[in-house]
């Protein structure tokens, strides 16, 4: 790994040191998705290559494109040599597109052929191992380019007829008095402008998955909601059964913890399988772009005025539904203050708990691209770094990151890197001293909260250790201005806000 280290100094590619691999390899693939290309993560052997195992995951369930290499002994060290030698291919190749060993008479296949399956959809991972003997050898060979088709390279496949597609769906829509379009993780973004385009000039009820959020404006008048397990999911599942007709374009049940998506009928609009390989039964895949042409050059079937608009309505409440607990911030006013005040292409990064439900339904995401946190996996320390690799992606967009306290603890370290790097961010923490997600599941099961809830770390003195300001608050004003004033100074900002873990329970 020296060895490819100095290799790429020379050849004027750099790196981000981060101080943990888990965390690297998150910041890389959502800087690679946002770039749109693999992010590369390069980890020592060993327990390096061992602290893959998130983002790989992540990668895999999330369709991020990753290509992680690291380091392994050389093939001819003797068996007995068992320090640090791991199983690494065995372990990541069922989580990953490809696996190899790159060397000098591999490297000019397996490289490309390693980057170009990363970004064939789903979009997922590869690994690669090299060894230091390997590393030190002269090429054989020029590399060669991964051929790529429109699809990202995945292989043809028998596909529908777009415009036949686009007239079934018309004959369904004109029938239909509650449609819902369901959008989710298998769109491709670069059709961001034709479905926007599509549901808001047919005035079509949608609802999006978290992880496609801002896919279409949620300040507009036709979006219900998300759907996939956040805050109000009882609603939002009242609303797919109020529906008669449900079009679910790219939906992928990864993001589903639920199983309405096999007992509802759906009209799967597919361009590409799920993850997994899933295909649901008698879908054919269909490619979106010309399949939206075709319904962007056809009049609406029908008009349909506001049929979800009672579940609207019902679902905002929650928002404003304070419990008026002392000391402690609404879990709702940390949304509308922040909201209030960030600009429309703020990106916003969650991590795993609570406060995830609460941002993953109620943030209003206004642009494509602009919210990202891990669902199908659902790996806490997902949000910090996600952070990071959106600020290094994205320099000229604001990016806040909502964490709960015991993510924050997981890796607030990376605040350090951050600041090096000069990827500034704010980061509000949601203090409520404990795994308050995992508290309202006991809550469920009529079961006492029980080593769920943890001591204090100063969240402030945390962000200053890292060399980065800190501030706790429980004024909604207050944390609107500071983080609206960090963001304008493009400075990192980290602010704790005590909230009561039983609020969520009013918003759930
Ligand atoms: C890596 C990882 N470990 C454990 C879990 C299980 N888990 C899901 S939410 C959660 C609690 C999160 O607590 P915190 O970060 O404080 O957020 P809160 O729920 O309080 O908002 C845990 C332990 C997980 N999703 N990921």
């Amino acid at each position: 790994m020296l060895v490819l280290m100095d290799a790429l100094r020379s050849a004027g590619v750099d790196f981000v040191l981060m101080r943990h691999e888990a965390n690297a390899g998150i910041a890389a693939a959502v800087y690679g998705k946002l770039r749109g290309q693999p992010g590369v993560v390069v980890t020592t052997l060993g327990p390096g290559a061992a602290n893959l195992m998130l983002p790989l995951s992540n990668s895999y369930l999330d369709q991020e494109p990753l290509l992680a290499i690291s380091a392994q002994l050389p093939d001819d060290v003797p068996a007995s040599h068992t320090h640090q030698r791991l199983p690494l291919h065995d372990v990541y190749q069922p989580i990953t597109k490809y696996v190899a060993k790159i060397t000098a008479q591999t490297f000019g296949e397996a490289v490309p052929h390693a980057l170009t399956v990363c970004m064939n959809r789903p979009f997922g991972a590869a690994f690669l191992t090299l060894s230091a003997r390997e590393a030190l050898k002269p090429a054989d060979a020029a590399p060669t380019r991964g051929a790529t088709d429109a699809n990202g390279g995945a292989a043809p496949s028998r596909k529908g007829n777009p415009r036949e597609k686009a007239g079934e769906l018309r004959g369904l829509l004109a029938k239909a008095k509650r449609p819902l379009v369901l959008i989710g993780l298998g769109i491709d973004q670069a059709n961001a402008t034709r479905i926007r385009q599509w549901v808001t000039g047919w005035n079509l009820p949608v609802a999006t998955t978290p992880k496609v959020k801002g896919i279409v404006d949620e300040t507009g008048a036709n979006f219900v909601g998300v759907v996939g397990g956040m805050a109000a999911d009882d609603l939002m599942c009242e609303a797919l059964k109020a529906a008669d007709l449900l079009i679910g374009l790219g939906l992928d049940p990864v993001e589903i913890d639920s199983a309405w998506h096999a007992e509802l009928p759906i009209q799967w609009i597919l361009q590409v399988e799920n993850v997994g390989g899933i295909v649901p039964a008698g879908t054919q895949l269909v490619d979106h772009a010309p399949l939206l042409d075709a319904l962007l050059g056809a009049q609406p079937p029908s008009t349909w005025p506001a049929p979800f608009r009672e579940f609207q309505q019902r679902r905002l409440e929650k928002l404003n539904d304070r419990s008026g607990a002392p000391g402690v911030m609404w879990p709702g006013d940390i949304v509308q203050a922040l909201a209030a005040v960030l600009p429309p292409e703020t990106i916003v990064t969650t991590d795993v708990g609570s406060h995830k439900y609460l941002f993953g339904q109620f943030w209003p995401s206004r642009e494509p691209q602009t919210f990202w946190m891990s669902n199908g996996l659902s790996g806490m320390a997902y949000g910090l770094s996600a952070a990071i690799g959106a600020k290094l992606a994205r320099p000229d967009q604001p990016v806040l990151a909502a964490v709960g306290d015991g993510g924050f603890s997981m890796n607030a370290q990376e605040l350090e890197t951050a600041e090096r790097v000069g990827a500034p961010f704010v980061t509000v923490v949601l203090e409520d001293g404990s795994y308050s997600l995992i508290k309202l599941a006991q809550a469920g099961k009529n079961l006492a909260p029980y080593r769920v809830d943890f001591g204090p770390i100063d969240t402030v003195k945390m962000a200053e250790a890292c060399g980065v300001d800190g501030l706790r608050t429980t004024n909604p004003d207050e944390l609107a201005s500071a983080a609206k004033r960090a963001v304008e100074r493009r400075r990192s900002l980290v602010i704790g806000v005590p909230v009561n873990d039983a609020d969520y329970r009013r918003i759930f």
